[in-house]
């Protein structure tokens, strides 16, 4: 068994639950913050027999889609010891981040 850690965009988040529990997925939907934009994103948990990864894998990179976001980085201000301006910056934020971590014990109680 592999437990499936997904990170994506609360956009594609809805769509996503949809699709993998109408094929049969058990998911958990967590809702999280990006450490670098420090906006929401969701974070799924997916618990897969090994036969059903690459589905559900293949699902995710499906439904899922990369997005142009604007992000404000603080930069120091030249001259002035301790004070920053922000300054806007364009970052491509996923499709998905995807880790799969193999499952030692999986019970239910
Ligand atoms: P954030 O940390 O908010 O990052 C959003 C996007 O900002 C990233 O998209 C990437 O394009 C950019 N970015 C992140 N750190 C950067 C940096 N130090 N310098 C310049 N640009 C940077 P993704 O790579 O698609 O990541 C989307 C979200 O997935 C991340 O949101 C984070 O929540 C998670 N993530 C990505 N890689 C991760 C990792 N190795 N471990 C844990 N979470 C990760």
């Amino acid at each position: 068994m592999k437990l499936i850690i997904a990170i994506v965009q609360d956009e594609d988040a809805s769509k996503l639950v949809s699709t993998l529990m109408n094929e049969g997925y058990s998911v958990t939907k967590l809702a999280t913050t990006g450490g670098f934009l420090r906006a929401g994103n969701t974070t799924l948990l997916l618990g897969v027999d090994d036969a059903k990864l690459d589905g559900a894998l293949a699902v995710i990179e499906k439904v899922c889609h990369s997005r142009k976001q604007i992000a404000t980085a603080p930069t120091p201000m030249s001259g002035a010891a301790g004070a920053y301006v922000p300054y806007p910056i364009e970052v491509m934020v996923g499709g998905a981040t995807v880790f799969v971590m193999n499952v030692e014990q999986f019970k239910k109680f």
